[in-house]
């Protein structure tokens, strides 16, 4: 609880709990300082990677696979202080008891902060994990760029964090992700814990409407291109594709930006970013077919023209049910109510899905609220999820986990 509070006080945000350090930044640049810091005070390996991660293990086990856990702290711009960083240092914390207790191991345990996790500044999210299994070459990850031009690549050495460990990492024996639910299901049916049996798809699209900038005044309606007008009805029409395809169906317009964005100017340009996730990757297919079908109709009604980039593609992921069953087993014999659930939210654990057998704990979400200043957890479900992770992992460590080959696509 002192790390957590630690870590939240650099980017805390005035007058709340919650923290910002989108990636990359000076903030981020401090958090990253602190948790090697508390990383090195252990005597724990580290590796820095050329994308930014770090993995540190427990020394002493040459090259044998870790069982890996970790998660990041890089926050939205309206963070709370537990999403990711709670992973991170529970995870830290695991990996401190089991070296203080002198247990042997027939394998290190290793705890890893991935870059840019949440995707809010360089796209697409998960970025860090994304490049660190191999689903996306390193070159096309530094080339990425913010909103302000700025290149992924150039903040990375800026803040002093362009690793020399190669890309992909070291694949992991299992990988087991520690996180807050960020949404409302375990408290409102009174769970403990979740054991996460996957992370619905993810389709996030920015939409450019370039139209007829003009005089607020003096241009009869039926002559306007109205890139506002427009960018209104997307978001409208994103509401209502996720009503009418209903549940698990979510569509979210969370950033929209008009140029020149001035009271009496009829806007020339808006930029409008949507967010569509579903578990079932046929449903999702469908709910990007609806909104370029859409968007096509807007476009020729309206007069304007719209182009769009896919800003980040995951397709729904299955955790491997070997870790969920022990994570479930575990949280029961522990006398922790625990259900078996999906992720609404993206996370590194769905990265390693692809290489390693892995799962998650959630623990719950006042109000299910997250990627807000209030999120809160009780100190008592954060003590739970951190020692069910303990218990998790050292079991992951005696496992023989036969994994099939698998190739990062
Ligand atoms: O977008 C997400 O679901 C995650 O918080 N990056
Ligand atoms: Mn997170
Ligand atoms: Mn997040």
């Amino acid at each position: 609880m002192a790390r957590i509070d630690e870590l939240a006080s650099i980017g805390a945000i005035e007058g709340t709990k919650g923290c910002a350090r989108l990636a990359l930044t000076d903030a981020d640049k401090a958090g990253r300082d602190l948790v090697v810091t508390w990383m090195r005070d252990l005597g724990l390996g580290i590796a820095i990677d050329r994308i930014g991660n770090v993995v540190a293990t427990m020394p002493g086990f040459g090259s044998v696979a870790p069982v890996m856990t970790g998660s990041h702290i890089d926050t939205v711009g309206t963070g709370g202080r537990y999403d990711g960083n709670l992973g991170v240092l529970a995870g830290l914390e695991v990996i401190e008891t089991v070296m203080r207790s002198g247990i042997e191991l027939t394998r290190p345990l290793a705890v890893a902060f991935f870059t840019d996790e949440e995707g809010a500044r360089f796209a697409p999210d998960m970025l860090g994990s994304l490049v660190y299994v191999g689903g996306m070459p390193l070159e096309e990850a530094l080339d990425i760029t913010d909103a302000d031009g700025l290149v992924l690549g150039d903040e990375l050495a800026r803040i002093g964090y362009a690793g020399a460990a190669p890309c992909p990492g070291v694949v992991p024996h299992a990988f087991v992700e520690l996180h807050i639910e960020q949404g409302p299901v375990l408290e409102a049916e009174g769970f403990a814990i979740g054991a996460v049996t996957g992370v619905q798809g993810i389709s996030w699209t920015e939409v450019t409407v370039v139209g007829q900038s003009n005089h607020a005044g003096t241009t009869p309606m039926e002559l306007r291109h109205d890139p506002g007008y427009v960018a209104a009805r997307i978001a409208t029409f994103v509401r209502e594709l996720a009503d009418d395809l209903g549940p698990p169906q979510v569509g979210t317009v969370g950033s929209l930006s008009l140029h020149p964005n001035l009271v009496n100017v009829v806007a020339a340009r808006a930029v409008v970013a949507v967010d569509l996730r579903n578990t079932d990757d046929a449903a999702l297919i469908h709910a990007e077919q609806r909104l370029a079908q859409f968007l096509d109709e807007v476009a020729g009604a309206e007069g304007v023209t719209i182009s769009t980039r896919s800003l980040a593609r995951f397709e729904p992921v299955t955790f491997d049910d070997r870790v969920v069953r022990i994570i479930h087993e575990l949280a029961a014999a522990a006398g922790l109510t625990v259900r078996r659930m999906p992720s609404g939210a993206g996370h590194d654990a769905q990265m390693f899905a692809r290489v390693c057998p892995t799962a998650m704990i959630f623990v719950p979400s006042e109000k299910g609220i997250s990627h807000n200043p209030a999120e809160h957890t009780d100190v008592d479900d954060l003590e739970a999820g951190a020692n069910l992770l303990l218990h998790t992992l050292l079991q992951l460590t005696g496992d023989e986990l036969s994994w099939p080959s698998l190739t990062p696509r």
